[in-house]
């Protein structure tokens, strides 16, 4: 097994600083086990050893500091890079067998060479690992068609806390055999198992697809036209996400080459991108048969049908409003979900109580509308930034410090007075394993406690997070 000690810290930091360098973890070590066998080796070791515990970390690329360590330096973190092998690919039965460190890249490369694809796309998939994206019950741009993650899992295999190695690698698409264990562990964020590999189903790959960009007036207008294009497509579309105004500003402040042409600076408005598969204008319910819809000029201000090339360039710009926000400096994340009829007057809700209370700040609002996730990141003085003198990045780093806490309270509130989730898919992690205890019910955390400590009665697997 390799170990990285905590000298070589230039090397190590890569793995003990989260990927929005919001929480600085101080490990022991870094673990590299080189499969299953040796990661029940060292869980093994850690539970027979008092005070240390492990954090499961894959790709590092999570956004709620879930795979961080504490800064006592009694954590381990066990790093799953080293378990890349794809173990089976099985057209017939579409699906596969893979290690936890595979990334999300290596996954689709592999799967399009048997002309099949995997179901899942983010912007972190250059690095992003199977089993993180498992642990997280990832979700990302393809939502609405194949789910999250868990969604097309068929199986795992898990080491447990006591170093028993679990082989639950089945590739059924039916199996009502007593409880589905694999759920309990997938949305756990590494703490009741370290996930070592897992079998996933595969689907036909959609070869030719149609991008629209479409801007609507507001939010309320871009859920019609959603409603609307559900219904006379049959619910035949691969992507709905949107953009507010800002989040587009924003790439344009930091990333202006990758803004296209066609989004000028006007007037409010949410871009929206929709997507279909290239057969349904070609089979019984042609495109056009979406026309008055596109037209239909009050829940529609502009609307495009994009080449190849705007295809991809549409995409670019979504996928690097993540990138933008990085640069432009901290801010408060917040990755909710909320009944689709809801969002209009959740958003008119809060932005009139931001309103007031803090006018120089605006919620970088876009994501994936179609789930109803939105990825609601308020940055403070986006609208006007503070005074000189101590500084723009220490007045907003100030700023965080002492604000963020109650800002995500407030917004938590009232996430959950309409009934949504405080996370739809980067997960509680340390970032909201407070809110999540404040806002859980007693009988639900009960029951999660009741799980973790059946499973890891020491304690030993990411014992920060979560709950
Ligand atoms: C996305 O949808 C990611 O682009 C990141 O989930 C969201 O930066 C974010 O808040
Ligand atoms: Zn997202």
């Amino acid at each position: 097994m390799l170990v990285a000690g905590v000298n070589e810290f230039s090397e190590i930091e890569h793995f003990a600083v989260d990927w929005r360098k919001k929480f600085y973890g101080k490990p022991l070590a870094v673990l590299f086990p080189k499969d299953v066998n040796e990661v029940s080796c060292l869980i093994t070791l850690v539970n027979r050893t008092e005070g240390l515990s492990i954090v499961p970390q894959g790709g590092n690329t999570g956004l709620a500091g879930g795979a961080t360590p504490n800064r006592e330096g009694n954590q381990l973190i066990v790093s799953l890079k080293r378990l890349n092998l794809v173990r089976a690919v099985d057209s017939l039965n579409k699906s596969l067998i893979a290690e936890a460190g595979c990334t999300l890249i290596e996954l689709q490369r592999v799967i399009a060479k048997s002309k099949l694809s995997f179901p899942l796309d983010f912007s972190s998939r250059n690095f992003a690992s199977l089993g993180g994206l498992l642990a997280t019950n990832a979700g990302g741009l393809s939502v609405l068609k194949y789910g999250t993650a868990k969604e097309f899992c068929l199986g795992l295999e898990v080491v447990l806390p006591d170093g028993e190695i679990w082989n639950g690698l089945k590739t059924l698409r039916k199996d009502n055999s007593g409880y589905s264990l694999k759920d309990l562990f997938i949305g756990s964020e590494g703490t009741l198992g370290v996930i070592t590999a897992a079998s996933m189903r595969l689907f036909s790959p959609v070869e030719e697809k149609i991008t629209y960009i479409v801007k609507t007036p507001n939010l309320a207008s871009a859920i019609e036209l959603f409603g609307q294009i559900c219904h006379r497509t049959q619910d035949n579309i691969l992507a709905f996400e949107f953009m507010e105004k800002d989040a587009i500003d924003l790439v344009r402040r930091h990333f202006p080459e990758r803004v296209p042409h066609f989004f000028k600076q006007d007037t409010n408005y949410v871009a929206c991108i929709v997507e279909f598969p290239a057969t349904y204008q070609r089979g019984d319910c042609d495109i056009n048969s979406l026309s008055d819809v596109f037209w239909n000029k009050r829940i529609c201000s502009y609307q495009k049908k994009c080449s190849d090339k705007e295809g991809k360039e549409v995409w670019y710009l979504r996928e690097s409003i993540t990138f933008a926000s990085a640069k432009d400096g901290p801010q408060v994340k917040n990755d909710i979900s909320l009944p689709i009829s809801k969002i209009p007057d959740f958003v008119k809700y809060i932005t009139r109580k931001f309103n007031q209370l803090y006018p120089h700040g605006a919620f970088i609002n876009f994501g994936h509308i179609g789930d109803g996730n939105l990825h609601f990141n308020f940055a403070p003085f986006f609208n006007k930034l503070p005074p000189e003198g101590k500084g723009k990045a220490a007045e907003i780093a100030d700023f965080i410090q002492n604000k963020e806490e109650s800002i995500r309270g407030l917004i938590n509130d009232a996430v959950v007075l309409y009934d949504g989730s405080i996370t739809a898919e980067h997960g509680i992690g340390r970032l909201r394993k407070s809110e999540n205890i404040r806002l859980k019910s007693d009988v639900e955390l009960e029951m999660m406690r009741r799980i973790k400590y059946s499973l890891d009665p020491r304690n030993i697997l990411n014992p920060e997070v979560l709950f």
